[in-house]
């Protein structure tokens, strides 16, 4: 294998050999790194009065990091700005949130420039470059503009938008032109795929090859459709495991007797929380047999809370949280357990495996792990049910899923109802086709096939 250089926003530095508290992306991306000997740029996360360029290098675990601090007008405009208030917001669908402001533009471009200018020396000619989301969109042209004939790909961790909604975005044809200066880009599912080969034809008059290949002013890439996946034996394991063992006890003590309910999302206005918690009402209020009997438990560490939507999202959500449990509780129950703190990933594993249903209802969705992760944590023997929006990436994959439209407060009360009342064989059956599924497309697999497909393209010609 070439060696591997993944630059992404920010960079996650392995705290042990195996991953273990880490996430499955950078314990599969860290595996790559140590296997291909290469290096992962990003981001710090700090702050520093002048950029200076500044490498940070540093190796743990067998996996060598190098990181950049950035100015606060560069993560203001770029991080707080462009990143988190215009692409996101406008790739979930909510052009309501989008701003669009020349000077978060102006960061986003200053940024990814000095991001290309600190890299560009560590970049060796036979190295694979692996560009990750959508902070990075413009790298792979500017990696260009100072001579980076490598093999540099793309992949997009959030939906790609629909054609109209894109125009919505003063340099939508800028920012897709800048794709072709890579040699693969790839997105989550094939409906996003869709969406991307569309703006190319109408916009950008592109060709189709085949092969996966769209062709714009004599630049051929190939767009693959690239589902990421999870550590599932790991994730699989590690609810077997002591800990997650403990927290399940823990769980099923404090239950006492009820049914729990789980989500688990980030803080974020695109996971369709207060959509959920209003369906959770719809339910109980169809269902006063079932007052008592169950609970909603829902996690939601906090993120981004320097932007303004996130701060209010939040705000709605204490305040619906509030209604609810006072309208519904008595003192003995209450109906939802809102709780605004993280939580380490083997606890969590435990937790999806106490509950009888994971309740996993984005509005908009690159693809959610939280899905997988809920799958591949249940017993064999006793699994919950997975209530799923179709607009999660995932629900491409996991149609064993109750598959939901999240807008909808009675299609969410009528799959909390059929969720507990289905018998256990329906659930054995459908949880046994998903975890099929999370097995055979994992994370091992997801990164396989993108560094297959960048592999096999063609180095740049020399101009
Ligand atoms: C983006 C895309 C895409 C959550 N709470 C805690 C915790 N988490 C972990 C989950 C899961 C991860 O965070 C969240 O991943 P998601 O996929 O659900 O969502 P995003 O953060 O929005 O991720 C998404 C993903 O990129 C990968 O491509 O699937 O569509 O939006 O792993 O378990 N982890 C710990 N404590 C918590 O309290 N340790």
């Amino acid at each position: 294998m070439s060696r591997l250089v993944v630059i992404s926003n920010r960079v996650s530095v392995p705290t042990s050999d195996v991953g273990g508290a880490q996430g499955g992306l950078s314990v599969a991306l860290a595996a790559a790194l140590r296997e291909s000997n290469g290096v992962w740029f990003g981001w710090s996360g700090e702050e520093t009065e002048h950029f200076s360029g500044h490498i940070n290098f540093q190796r743990n675990f067998g996996v060598a990091t190098a990181t950049i601090d950035l100015e606060p007008h560069d993560i203001e405009e770029y991080y707080n700005g462009y990143a988190n208030r215009t692409l996101w917001p406008l790739f979930h669908y909510r052009v309501d949130l989008a701003e669009f402001e020349r000077g978060f533009a102006g960061g986003y471009e200053r940024v990814n420039a000095r991001f290309a200018d600190t890299v560009v020396p560590l970049i060796e000619p036979e190295d694979l470059v692996w560009v990750n989301d959508y902070h990075l969109i413009p790298l792979g042209q500017k990696l260009r503009e100072r001579g980076c004939r490598n093999r540099i790909g793309f992949f997009l961790h959030i939906p790609w938008p629909p054609m109209p909604l894109l125009l919505s975005l003063p340099s939508h044809r800028e920012l897709v032109q800048s794709m072709f200066a890579y040699d693969v880009v790839g997105f989550q599912t094939k409906d996003s795929l869709e969406a991307f080969r569309d703006y190319a034809r109408v916009q950008l008059g592109a060709d189709f090859g085949d092969d996966d290949g769209v062709v714009h002013e004599g630049r051929s890439i190939r767009a693959i459709a690239c589902p990421i996946g999870i550590d599932t034996t790991e994730f699989r394991a590690s609810a077997e495991g002591e800990v997650a063992r403990g927290v399940f006890e823990q769980m099923r003590a404090s239950a006492n007797g009820r049914t729990m309910i789980i989500g688990v999302d980030r803080l974020d206005y695109s996971k369709g929380l207060q959509e959920r918690f209003l369906g959770y009402e719809r339910f109980l209020a169809a269902n006063p047999d079932k007052h008592g009997a169950v609970f909603l438990l829902q996690i939601a560490p906090p993120s981004r809370g320097e932007v303004q939507s996130y701060q209010e999202i939040r705000a709605q959500l204490d305040a619906l949280s509030g209604r609810i449990n006072g309208e519904f509780a008595d003192a003995e129950w209450v109906p939802i357990r809102y709780v605004n703190k993280g939580h380490p990933r083997e606890q969590l594993a435990g937790m999806y495996r106490a509950a009888r249903i994971g309740l996993v209802t984005p509005l908009r969705d690159g693809m959610n792990l939280v899905a997988k992760e809920y799958v591949a944590a249940q017993d064999a023997k006793d699994p919950g049910v997975l209530i799923l929006s179709r607009f999660a990436g995932a629900a491409e994959q996991l149609a064993d899923a109750l598959l939901v439209n999240p807008h909808s407060p009675e299609e969410l009360a009528d799959a909390i109802a059929t969720a507990l009342a289905m018998p256990l064989t329906e659930r054995i059956a459908r949880w046994r086709r998903m975890l099929d599924n999370i097995e055979a497309e994992d994370v091992i697999w997801w990164r396989r096939r993108f560094t297959d497909a960048l592999e096999a393209s063609q180095p740049q010609a020399a101009n």
